[in-house]
């Protein structure tokens, strides 16, 4: 025992020992952190070894640093200034993460008044007894030291040396960076969530990795003026589309509650799957709504989405301006952006409370952010609904049927009229969402190679079955008919690699599948449902999301002719029909279709080999006009213009009055301080809750002979009456 002290002794009193005990402790206090502070919800264990590794790259990096300092005194001053700089890092997030559930950003950081809001504790009460275990090592090596139990070694590590340490550091950073690429291609690209930043590459990485984002964002923000608005809102006159008549207001005053339905085409309206020789209609409930005479709905509507995909969807479908051509809008500038997104604008024209549900971490695509940015009251992530089990959830979060039956609770609280949005997430890929004892996956595979295209109408049809349990609680509550519900698929669900295997599912054949069927296979469905209205129909106006908002606004009687919105009202006369893709150089109109570089007559697909002079002029003029809309799109995302757009009749968001925690409490309040006043569905149910009117049958419930099988779940049982203050 003792020989074993002598030597850790001895290790601890030469330079390299001693650096090398440090990067020990930070390893130790980072693992720490990462299983009692930070939800790095974990899906295998190869993500769990990414994480076990992750601090020693740039640990060993960062404190190797000291190692080239030769003085004494100066090199173990270098080591500890280093290592607490590291620390602080460390601490600062695991305290900030148990208030925000989410890592410092730099520009949060930067912005601190902003980041303040919510933290009601003070930070001190944030701290717990088991923190002594970040500071630990400093009592121990301190005591070490000042007992001359270890010495301060006089000998400077040679320069080979200490290049030497760095460069194992970079080694073991690249190797890091690869398995973290495997894990998750683009990762640093894309962003996704600052959780799979730190799972994958740790603190200190994303530190620096947020430091670029930022400092990216501030350049391109610092050169923007104002004389560019200007011309983008010159563009945006020229292009406006005035409401159409017969459509303006008729659902004013109307509660708008949007529904996200994740990665769903249009192809899967009306579809069967043909399994066995049996037709299985996949989204019955859909289908009626695409139909039916209350709905105004499009089958030519296409997403505009890139690498920001859900996050795109959002941007474009509230803000009617594009993502960005790489990356996600939301993630680069969503937190610090200047918007007047569609709950800002309803807020102001109507007095609209509003919301978000989502069964997924509220970070991920830096929604906690944007949202606020964008003028959400309220965000209700997974933290507010059912705890995450092997049962009710998978990797994207909990699955759409308890999402719902979760979010009842907080809806009936919020006043009236509000402006709802429910992010769907079980059709999501890998389209396996629905393992798990509740053996909702009663609809059957398809039977194709490809073990994703075989899963999407399974959980498509989840995703529709939980769609027609939350109609049923909206009628039964009253909710329905002072309300409209506008749906829309955000993109693909299915990648084009994939579509030949798709193509005899569709009666085509995939030797000749073409661009022009991937073209068509990016429609997604967009219905606006309006209780009570007669008139509905299907149009075939070719839109996009972008069209979306100012849609919207004029069915709501809201003008929009004032603000910086790209899209053209899809029941206007004036509409050009003319769809940008977000890849330059593609686009659908009634007549073209250019995708991949290849041109095709939309209503044929013929391809065009060999334009003649009027179809080139034709090409040219669309050409031109897809380009202009997203660079007037890039100037004002990048350049963050709508900070100067002050004279369109709204005022900024205050984020710094925007909490998404505490959101229950909030809302109490609220209905309390309105007493009569309040018009809350709760209050308007005489203080009683409306929760136990959402009923989810499962699929095999809803289609097996005797409906007592022991998988049937309701999950207004399942889930509790409880909710999160
Ligand atoms: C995650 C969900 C999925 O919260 O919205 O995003 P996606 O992967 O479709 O972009
Ligand atoms: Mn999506």
């Amino acid at each position: 025992m003792k020989k074993i002290l002598n030597v850790c002794k001895n290790i601890l009193s030469t330079r390299l020992g001693f650096i090398l005990t440090l990067l020990f402790f930070y390893w130790l206090k980072t693992i720490w952190a990462y299983t009692t502070d930070f939800a790095l919800g974990w899906e295998n264990p190869y993500q769990i070894i990414l994480s076990l590794i992750n601090p020693i790259p740039l640990g060993l990096l960062l404190i190797g640093l000291a190692l080239y300092v030769k003085k004494t005194k100066p090199f173990y001053i270098t080591a500890w200034i280093i290592y607490t700089l590291v620390n602080v890092i460390l601490v600062a997030n695991a305290v900030y993460y148990r208030e925000f559930s989410d890592f410092i950003t730099v520009s949060a950081a930067l912005a601190s008044s902003k980041t303040s809001a919510g933290l009601g504790d003070s930070a001190l009460n944030l701290l717990r007894v088991t923190d002594i275990f970040f500071i630990i090592d400093y009592i121990l090596l301190g005591t070490l030291f000042a007992t001359k139990k270890i010495k301060h070694d006089s000998r400077p590590f040679s320069k080979r040396a200490s290049f030497a340490t760095t460069a194992l550091s970079a080694l073991l950073f690249s190797v890091n960076l690869f398995l973290a690429e495997i894990d998750r291609p683009e990762l640093l690209s894309r962003g996704f969530s600052n959780v799979y930043v730190v799972r994958a590459l740790g603190l200190p990485n994303f530190s620096l990795y947020s430091a670029n984002q930022t400092y990216q964002a501030q350049k391109e923000r610092n050169n923007a003026t104002a004389s560019e608005l200007t011309e983008a809102k010159k563009y945006v006159k020229e292009h406006y589309a005035k409401p159409n008549d017969k459509y303006y207001g008729i659902a004013k005053g109307r509660n708008v509650i949007m529904i996200h339905l994740e990665s769903f085409q249009q192809f899967l309206i009306d579809y069967k799957l043909n399994v066995n020789g049996t037709e299985h209609e996949v989204t019955p409930f859909i289908n009626s709504l695409y139909h039916s005479n209350s709905t105004i709905s499009f089958s030519n509507f296409f997403h505009q989405v890139k690498a920001g995909k859900t996050s795109d969807a959002e941007t474009l479908m509230e803000n009617s301006l594009f993502g960005l051509n790489s990356g996600s809008f939301m993630v680069n500038y969503g937190g610090d952006n200047t918007q007047f997104a569609a709950p800002n604008i309803l807020a102001q024209n109507g007095g609209y409370t509003s919301a978000v549900f989502h069964g997924n971490v509220g970070t991920f695509w830096n929604r906690n952010n944007a949202y606020k940015q964008w003028g959400y009251n309220y965000f209700f992530d997974s933290s507010y609904l059912s705890k995450l089990t092997k049962t009710n959830s998978f990797q994207y979060g909990l699955n759409d049927k308890y999402m719902f039956a979760d979010s009842i609770k907080y809806l009936e609280q919020l006043q009236q009229p509000f402006y709802t949005k429910f992010i769907t997430v079980s059709n999501h890929y890998p389209y396996t969402s629905l393992k798990g004892e509740s053996k909702e996956e009663g609809f059957p595979l398809a039977k194709t190679d490809d073990e994703t295209i075989n899963g999407y109408f399974a959980t498509a049809n989840y995703l529709d079955a939980a769609l027609k349990s939350f109609f049923d609680y909206l009628k039964a509550s009253g909710i329905y008919d002072k309300s409209i519900i506008v749906l829309y698929g955000d993109h693909y669900g299915i990648s084009n690699t994939r579509n030949s295997s798709l193509a005899s599912l569709l009666g085509k054949d995939s030797e000749t599948w073409s661009e022009y069927d991937n073209a068509m296979l990016q429609r997604v469905p967009y219905m606006i449902h309006i209780p009570g209205y007669t008139e509905g129909f299907i149009s075939q106006t070719y839109g996009g999301e972008v069209d979306s908002l100012p849609t919207i606004e004029h069915l709501l009687g809201i003008d929009s002719s004032k603000y910086t919105q790209l899209g053209q009202d899809l029941l206007s006369a004036d509409n050009q029909q003319i769809v940008a893709m977000r890849t330059a150089g593609q686009y659908v109109t009634p007549e073209y279709t250019s995708y991949s570089g290849k041109l095709y007559y939309t209503a044929t697909g013929q391809e065009i080999t060999n334009p003649d002079e009027t179809t080139k002029e034709k090409i040219k003029t669309i050409r031109q006009a897809v380009s202009k809309q997203l660079a007037v799109s890039d100037s004002v995302q990048t350049g963050d213009l709508l900070r100067f757009d002050t004279d369109n009749g709204l005022k900024t968001v205050d984020v710094s009055k925007i909490s998404y925690t505490k959101s229950m409490s909030a809302l109490k309040k609220i209905a309390k301080d309105l007493g009569d006043n309040s018009t809350s569905v709760y209050s308007e149910n005489g203080d009683k809750t409306t929760q136990d009117l959402y009923k989810a049958p499962s699929y095999l419930q809803l289609h097996s002979s005797s409906s007592s099988s022991s998988t049937e779940t309701s999950q207004s049982s399942t889930t509790s009456t409880e909710s999160k203050d």
